[in-house]
């Protein structure tokens, strides 16, 4: 079984679709980030980076030992490479996949992240700021839509992959970005394509009601007011223990990694 380190985001969405594609059986662990539970003891062993998605595989070939994977350009391609799917063997067909999914992880997720921030989440409202990142998701959205008039299909060619997934999960937010879909018609046809997928269907509809709309000051200071001090000194923290995450507690980590799963008591 698979434990999913979850909340209902893009960079979430990116995991849930790819598990409901390859129909992997897996255990949703819910790791609610408006409350601070990216910062739960047990779920930095896994994820260090206090970011979700993070994947632990418990059925992992190797011996004795689970398999914790955190970053969800990491996790698809070891989800991709566990399965045998969405992903090709052959070394053109693989970069071209690797390249479509480095530019939604270093690029679009970042950029569209950046402008979602400043239009929505920032208590001023900065137009240097708005218009500095609403241009340059306009200007990924562009590059985007030229390779798929290139392709006509997907973003990698001829096949659904693993970077599909990756980009649809961030194209999902476009209205509430702002973003003019009447400018990019190949993304649009590629996006309603995919929204007919099942597995797309499923996977972005994965711990729906846990999504919340608005965010409460203590969850704004959570989110937006890490530092490498605050974060060290457990500043933020959930003050009680996860039950979400105490299912995860049978993690055997590599042998390389000191120390062990060892899950909050009450
Ligand atoms: N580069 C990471 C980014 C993950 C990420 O930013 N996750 C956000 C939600 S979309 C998160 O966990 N935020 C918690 C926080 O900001 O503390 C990935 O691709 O997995």
């Amino acid at each position: 079984m698979i434990d999913l380190y979850y909340w209902p985001t893009p960079n979430g969405w990116k995991i849930s679709i790819m598990l409901e594609e390859c129909g992997l059986p897996y255990t949703l662990r819910p790791v609610d980030i408006t409350r601070g539970e990216q910062f739960a003891p047990e779920f930095l062993l896994v994820s260090p980076n206090n970011r979700m998605p993070a994947i632990v595989d418990h059925t992992a070939a190797t011996e004795g030992s689970s398999v914790p994977v955190f970053e969800s350009g990491a996790i698809l391609v070891y989800l991709a490479e566990k399965t045998g799917q969405f992903l090709p063997t052959d070394v053109a067909g693989r970069t071209e996949v690797m390249q479509w999914l480095m530019w939604q992880v270093g690029g679009l997720g970042p950029m569209v992240g950046q402008n979602g921030h400043f239009l929505l989440y920032a208590p001023e409202k900065i137009p240097y700021a708005i218009e500095r990142y609403s241009k340059e998701v306009h200007r990924l959205y562009g590059v985007l839509d030229a390779q798929l008039a290139r392709t006509g299909a997907y973003v990698a060619g001829d096949s659904y992959s693993i970077a599909d997934m990756a980009i649809v999960a961030w194209v999902r937010i476009h209205k509430a970005q702002q973003v003019p879909m009447a400018d990019f018609p190949h993304v649009q046809r590629w996006y309603d394509h995919l929204l007919l997928r099942p597995a797309v269907q499923r996977g972005l509809n994965v711990g729906k009601t846990l999504r919340v709309n608005s965010l409460s000051d203590e969850a704004r200071q959570t989110l937006f007011g890490q530092t490498a001090h605050s974060v060290r000194n457990g500043e933020h923290r959930p003050a009680a223990a996860t039950p979400s995450l105490l299912g995860g507690a049978d993690l055997a980590l590599p042998r390389s990694q000191p120390g062990g799963f060892a899950p909050l008591r009450d």
